[in-house]
């Protein structure tokens, strides 16, 4: 049923378009940011097309039932849901450099920060602060919750000093090289910092490991995101926060 021809009444675009490599996706949404960073790791093109997840419509339903993004349209019309899903993937499709890690130990440790981030930094920081400022008002017409903000604001003080005791003994998340688990972290991170929530001076090690991530050229396009009625922290795009 999700072979290539269904999704072209999607994407109500030209010929030249169809031959991309296309992302539906939403700005502050930290799975579909995962992605963004791991194509431009591997240097992939990618239209970027964003999705009113709230709305619905039929068409993307049709593409992916779960209603969810991200959801990436390969060169060969495949197409690809769940943002751990497209990363693998995207990591065995296009090798160099790899980003799940090299020998059995390095990959399972990847998979277990990626857990990490994507299960209990979602549940306990990007949904309740991120979501709750965000896409809230559209899924629920209703505002942010204060008690739940305030949750998130100190949880996501745990999970700084836990980067900082991981940057303390290796040189990346998962161990000497850049992994998802760095581009998982920064993603939900890069979400929370859009709205000014990070304690970056609290936590100098922390910082010091996403400013190496920020200042990559994967980062650029993340950091010139907009979104309608909600106002960025000043110093988002700073690479010198
Ligand atoms: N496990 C999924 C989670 C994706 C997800 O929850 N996306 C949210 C936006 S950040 C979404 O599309 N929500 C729409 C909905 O739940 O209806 C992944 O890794 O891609």
């Amino acid at each position: 049923m999700l072979d290539c021809g269904i999704w072209l009444p999607l994407v109500k675009i030209n010929f030249e378009v169809n031959l991309m490599r296309t992302l539906f996706h939403v700005p502050l949404c930290p799975f579909s940011r995962k992605v963004r960073l791991t194509l431009a790791e591997k240097k992939l093109d990618v239209n970027l097309e964003p999705e009113l997840i709230w709305k619905k419509r039929e068409e993307f339903l049709e593409v992916n039932p779960a209603g969810k993004v991200p959801v990436l349209i390969d060169l060969n019309q495949k197409i690809l849901c769940d943002s751990n899903s497209i990363c693998e993937y995207l990591d065995e499709a296009y090798p160099e450099p790899s980003l799940i890690g090299r020998d059995l130990f390095q990959r399972a440790e990847t998979r277990r920060l990626i857990a990490w981030f994507d299960d209990k930094f979602n549940q306990e920081v990007t949904r309740t602060i991120v979501y709750e400022k965000t896409l809230k008002r559209f899924f629920e017409q209703t505002g942010p919750d204060s008690n739940a903000l305030r949750a998130g604001k100190a949880a996501i003080e745990f999970h700084l000093d836990y980067i900082s005791w991981l940057i303390d003994r290796r040189n990346w998340l998962a161990g000497d090289d850049l992994s998802l688990a760095d581009l998982t972290a920064a993603a939900h991170l890069s979400c929370v910092d859009f709205l000014g929530h990070v304690p970056w001076d609290k936590f100098p090690d922390a910082k010091e490991w996403y400013s190496r991530l920020k200042c990559r050229p994967s980062f650029r396009s993340l950091l010139t995101d907009k979104m309608p009625g909600i106002s960025v922290a000043s110093h988002y795009s700073d690479l010198d926060f």
